[in-house]
């Protein structure tokens, strides 16, 4: 079925969870509704703040512009807007935007009658972006801690940050993060791979079913996940690698303070090889 006609039959009131029918109706093929209100208040307030503080600031070079969080000093106070005040504005602004999106997405969802794994799913990355600017930085004691919106100047952040624990590769959970990334690629990579051979034929050729895939990876490695279960596979390790990312930055000055690599002492210290060396 054409996309616009399905949604035509699926465009009815109710689902909403605030705001009742005040807001549920679409702009062109947008659906609104109260978050879409919200989302649209905060981003554009936040997107002009940021070009306030660029304005503000000593250059319009978009890779050097950058809002900075307060000085360490400030700790968890309120800071003046040109020292680190836009920043937390921006901040607030930033996870209303993203907060309101995923509430919005909820609508849609309750519209369609579908599960939340989407809004689920966007949570994780929500939950990595609040780690990085409130979680950690409240358990640090400072707004400091937070990142700096710019272009070099967050790699600059990531930087300093990681070699302030030594090597952040021996952050074990920062290993654990990397790997669900790199899996996640495979499998997205195989996935997209596996239907594009299937689903994708040349000109003239007809496409093939389902049960191609899976006999294509019976052959290969004589276990196919199935076309259902890729998907399953594909969100478990996408989900996973936000959820390492925020526990190995939210771990680090928070529960763990030295190098990281001293966190594996407890390895070289195990009682069967420990007096080895
Ligand atoms: C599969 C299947 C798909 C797929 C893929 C597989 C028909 C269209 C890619 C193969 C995936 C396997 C064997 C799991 C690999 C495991 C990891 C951790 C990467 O069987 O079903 O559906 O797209």
């Amino acid at each position: 079925m054409a996309q616009l006609s399905f949604e035509k039959k699926y465009r009815v009131r109710g689902g909403t969870l605030v705001g009742g029918d005040l807001f549920d109706f679409w702009v062109g093929p947008f659906y609104v509704g109260f978050f879409g209100v919200t989302t649209f208040f905060f981003a554009a307030l936040g997107t002009i703040l940021i070009f306030y503080g660029a304005s503000q600031g000593p250059t319009w070079d978009p890779f050097l512009i950058s809002i900075n969080p307060p000085d360490l000093s400030v700790g968890l106070g309120f800071a003046p807007l040109l020292q680190g005040g836009l920043w937390q504005i921006i901040t607030i602004c930033a996870i209303g935007a993203f907060v309101s999106w995923a509430l919005r997405e909820v609508e849609i969802c309750r519209k369609l009658g579908i599960g939340y794994h989407v809004p689920i799913a966007f949570g994780f990355a929500i939950l990595a972006y609040v780690t990085l600017t409130v979680i950690r930085p409240v358990l640090m004691g400072a707004w400091g801690y937070g990142f700096p919106y710019g272009i070099f100047s967050h790699l600059d952040w990531v930087s300093n940050t990681g070699y302030s624990y030594g090597n952040f590769h021996y952050n074990p959970a920062h290993m654990v993060a990397v790997s669900f990334f790199f899996t996640t690629c495979f499998a997205l990579a195989l996935h997209g791979g596996l239907v594009l051979s299937a689903a994708n034929p040349p000109k003239g050729e007809e496409m093939r079913t389902p049960d191609y895939e899976d006999t294509y990876f019976r052959d290969l490695i004589g276990y196919s996940i199935g076309p259902l279960g890729i998907h399953r596979l594909g969100l478990f390790l996408a989900l996973n690698a936000a959820f390492w990312s925020a526990v190995c930055i939210g771990i680090s000055g928070t529960v763990w303070f030295d190098q990281w690599i001293n966190w594996w002492d407890w390895y070289a210290n195990l009682p069967w090889w420990a007096n080895l060396n």
